[in-house]
């Protein structure tokens, strides 16, 4: 019976990132699919059946009595989550609560349990949207949160659309989008989750259960000034996109700040070209806007979108907003979430900002969360952590889980 920590050491060198510390492991990059074939020779190791669907998710399935049947698995306990990251990403967000619904399926065998209802670990790809923009991808596909042909024309930062992707990695993408039958597996849904805030250290517990998760969205602003010389180009005859940007994440900053409970964030800024002695001709720079009250979210990015208009008309330059991805705040089922407190014993209730899959699939199948104490409170980033004695508790609370749902 291997320990969390034993399963996430088996990958702690795959995808480390030698430039920005922590981990890089973008969708169907070669260490996200070397997690992914590790994850298959696990789950293979403990003769769960393994899958792959149409939108590249990934499902082990325990079934009852070793039927593989759709019958048989319709209405399947469902836990997993994502192996992707986010650049520079920590070792837990995500892996973590792949290994530990592996060792909690070595739990529950060592502890000699027939599923009466088939059991699935699920895998879903580009939950961070670190590589096509969009998060939660594979479980947008999957409950047709997102249209088929949009995601198809998802580019990333080379100009690889997502259908090229995926059909390079063995998906035919005209088949990519909503899946029924996979969704009507799924009878309920459990996400282990590193906590990625300062709430149990806070609360000074070690697992916490999912209530909500706030409203987010992301947004890219493209500013364009005029492209010319450093040198020869005089400070009053410039139309400097760069300058404008400036003043834009200030505001953005300052409207935040004023919103209580608000968080926005400028984490990615790309000027074109990009010289050192080149005035940018435009500015590409995407911002991440969350708040628990989606009118309040939308007011933010409406507020947002006026101050960038208006700096960039102050140096001479359009601005214009295009809305990449959305969801509104979540609030997960109440009686999972009661079935999950009744699990796991003073396991106090925890709202979060961070997205996950798991808030994607609850507006169509009763969702839940489970979350890992991270002592250092921080999140996409090396910083991030879980002791060996939480993760362990992690993996037997979800166990506990499981067992009363099966
Ligand atoms: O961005 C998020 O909240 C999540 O980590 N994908
Ligand atoms: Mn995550
Ligand atoms: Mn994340």
């Amino acid at each position: 019976m291997e320990t969390v920590s034993s399963l996430l050491g088996s990958i702690s060198d795959v995808g480390r990132d030698g430039v920005r510390g922590g981990y890089s492991r973008p969708v169907f990059s070669t260490p996200e699919l070397d997690l992914r074939n590790w994850f298959q020779e696990q789950a293979g190791r403990r003769g769960l059946d393994v899958e792959t669907d149409r939108n590249g998710i990934l499902w082990a399935w325990w079934d009852v009595d070793g039927r593989h049947d759709d019958d048989s698995r319709r209405g399947a306990l469902v836990t997993g989550s994502h192996l992707d990251s986010v650049p520079g990403g920590g070792a837990f967000d995500g892996p973590l609560g792949v290994a530990s619904a592996l060792a909690a399926v070595d739990i529950l065998k060592e502890r000699g349990i027939q599923p009466q209802r088939a059991l699935a670990v699920a895998v879903f790809p580009e939950e961070e949207g670190s590589r096509f923009g969009v998060a939660c991808l594979g479980s947008r596909l999957l409950t047709g949160a997102i249209d088929a042909d949009t995601a198809r024309n998802l580019k990333d930062p080379n100009g690889t659309t997502f259908a090229e992707a995926a059909r390079a990695n063995g998906l035919d993408p005209e088949h990519l989008g909503r899946d029924g039958a996979a969704l009507a597996r799924i009878g309920d849904f459990i996400e282990l989750h590193v906590e990625q805030g300062r709430g149990l250290i806070d609360l000074d517990a070690p697992i916490g259960v999912g209530s909500s998760i706030i409203g987010h969205g992301r947004w890219k602003l493209t500013i364009t000034g005029q492209g010319n010389h450093a040198g020869t180009t005089l400070m009053e005859d410039r139309a400097d996109p760069m300058v404008a940007a400036a003043q834009v994440i200030l505001a953005i900053r300052k409207t935040a700040a004023a919103a209580p409970d608000a968080r926005a964030t400028v984490g990615r800024v790309q000027p074109i070209p990009g010289g050192t002695n080149v005035i940018a001709s435009r500015v590409e720079m995407w911002i991440d806007v969350r708040h628990p009250d989606d009118a309040t979210t939308a007011s933010l990015v409406e507020a947002v979108h006026g101050k960038a208009q208006k700096a960039a008309a102050f140096e001479g330059c359009t601005a214009t907003l295009a809305q990449e991805s959305l969801s509104g705040t979540v609030n997960f089922d109440t009686e999972l979430q009661r079935q999950l407190s009744a699990a796991v014993p003073g396991a106090p209730a925890l709202p979060t900002g961070a997205g996950h899959d798991a808030g994607i699939l609850a507006g169509h199948v009763p969702s839940g969360m489970l979350y890992v104490r991270n002592p250092t409170g921080i999140s996409h980033s090396p910083e991030e952590h879980v002791e060996d004695d939480d993760a362990n508790l992690g993996a037997t609370a979800l166990a506990d889980a499981l067992e009363r749902l099966l």
